[in-house]
């Protein structure tokens, strides 16, 4: 499946009510985010699936692919567009065979070794991070950006940049060959969510 990885809107939902979330998503959508993962940690499987299926209504009015994070039963039962691995998660290979060859299979990855083998066994994006500090994932572990430019450099598919990225520390990754990069606070957390997200596209697509 095709998909543009230029700026990647990984959601948070906590502490927020179910229609404020789903406003910001919407206005996410609207600011120029081209991919969305639904990322819940807390929430029961029927929870999980329930606001799959309302967030994939926004995203399909803006014709941005939905991605699930973790749970491949909840991406293939919402119809999502794909859904987003760790290495901890179902294994790669599996996922594709259950999945099929359409749906989208991100991976995160920390080093090159990690890398192939996620191509290899199917993956069709790399997140790889941290990047910076990050409140989100308490946690994750810095990645160097040589780390990130010799995950780049050693794979053929798309690769992102994640963690404490926003439109004012982004040049970290100017010189790197990135696809895009996803964050969650600079979006989620921002008073305007829709000018958040239009102003770090065009600051994401000025180091491209
Ligand atoms: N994986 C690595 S860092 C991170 C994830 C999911 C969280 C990024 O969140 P933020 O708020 O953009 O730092
Ligand atoms: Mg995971």
């Amino acid at each position: 499946m095709d998909f543009d990885i230029t700026l990647y809107l990984v959601t948070d939902s906590t502490n927020l009510k179910e229609d404020v979330f789903l406003s910001k998503v919407d206005k996410a959508c609207k600011g120029g985010v081209t991919l969305l993962q639904l990322r819940e940690k807390e929430r029961s499987d029927w929870e999980y699936l329930n606001l799959a299926i309302k967030v994939k209504k926004i995203t399909d009015k803006y014709n941005i692919p939905l991605i699930i994070d973790d749970r491949i039963d909840i991406a293939m039962a919402s119809n999502a567009a794909g859904v987003h691995l760790g290495q901890n998660d179902i294994p790669i290979n599996i996922a594709r065979k259950l999945m099929g060859k359409d749906k989208i299979i991100g991976a995160t990855t920390k080093t090159v070794s990690q890398a192939k083998k996620a191509v290899e066994d199917g993956a069709d994006y790399l997140g790889v991070g941290a990047i910076y500090p990050t409140t989100t994932k308490v946690k994750t572990i810095i990645t160097e950006v040589s780390t990130l430019n010799d995950i780049c450099n050693a794979v053929d598919i798309p690769v992102i940049g994640i963690g404490g990225l926003n439109k004012d520390n982004c040049d970290i990754l100017k010189d790197s060959p990135i696809d895009g990069i996803a964050v969650v606070s600079a979006i989620m957390k921002a008073e305007d969510t829709e000018k958040a997200a239009t102003e770090l596209k065009s600051k994401v697509i000025s180091i491209l």
